[in-house]
């Protein structure tokens, strides 16, 4: 193991010196490495991130977008809350924001827009065995955590959905490694739109680093905590919970 996580390293490097992106999408894109990044014996979430972690997605150009993105998951929403809400056009709609933050936050749709805003097309990536490219924006998570202020046990960024996933509300969890990440956004458009329903109006997650089923959509309520214990299932999310994803799902 060693000697092929010096190997990657030395791939890395090879990409530096203005290829620095494309050199860790090549890197990413091998199937061989990505199968060792992905659960080779031992290699630790640490040791990816210090391979890989910290860099960015690729992004595509605008001909690179998918005629059709497909919507997977839920694809709609039962609770009578949330149709409410969609019936007006979510203008009632909040985001809240609270537990270990100095200001508990409610922001309608029309303070997130009005934030400084970051577009990015991307290539998502689901388990089920497909991929799209598509066109995101929206403020930053980072953006949003700021004006909430953390508080400092603060570990861990929870996206509570107004979803159901069998039987129990959807939910899922990141790290503050990745909840500050640039490319970590809060979108509420999708290829020059509305974020469509289908796809988790009105406010979906993007979290490029990693696959389809950490980008929570329907997102309602986010909530900082010390730790996933005591949450639902306690694994951080309703695919770690349900079927035994990995938490981190890093590409
Ligand atoms: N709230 C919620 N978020 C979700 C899901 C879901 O069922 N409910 N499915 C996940 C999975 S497995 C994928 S691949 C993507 C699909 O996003 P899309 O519908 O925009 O393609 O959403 C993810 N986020
Ligand atoms: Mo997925």
């Amino acid at each position: 193991m060693i000697v092929s996580r010096r190997r990657l390293l030395g791939m890395g490097a090879a990409g530096a010196g203005g290829l620095l992106l494309g050199g860790c999408d090549a890197l990413n894109a091998d199937p061989a490495v990505r199968e060792t990044l992905g659960h080779a014996e031992g290699l630790t979430m640490r040791a990816q991130r210090l391979l890989v972690g910290q860099a960015l997605a690729r992004e595509f150009r605008e001909a690179d977008m998918s005629p059709v993105f497909r919507a997977n998951g839920s694809i709609s929403v039962e609770d009578p809350a949330y149709r409410a809400l969609a019936a007006r056009g979510f203008a009632d709609w909040q985001l809240r924001v609270d537990g270990l933050v100095q200001r508990p936050l409610a922001l309608p749709l029309s303070a997130i827009r009005t934030m400084p805003q970051r577009e990015q097309i991307t290539r998502h990536d689901c388990v089920e065995g497909w991929s799209a490219i598509g066109k995101w924006q929206g403020p930053q998570l980072s953006a949003v955590l700021a004006m909430a202020g953390l508080l400092p046990a603060a570990r861990y960024v929870v996206f509570h959905c107004a979803d159901r996933m069998e039987g129990r509300p959807y939910y899922e969890s990141i790290d503050l490694i990745d909840a500050f990440h640039p490319q970590t956004i809060l979108a509420w458009r999708m290829n020059g739109q509305a974020l469509p329903i289908a796809h988790g109006a009105p406010l979906r997650l993007r979290v490029e680093r990693q696959l389809g089923y950490k980008h929570a959509k329907f997102v309602m309520r986010i909530e900082l905590r010390d730790s996933l214990a005591g949450l639902y299932g306690g694994k951080g999310g309703s695919w770690e919970d349900a079927r035994g994803y990995q938490w981190y799902a890093g590409i």
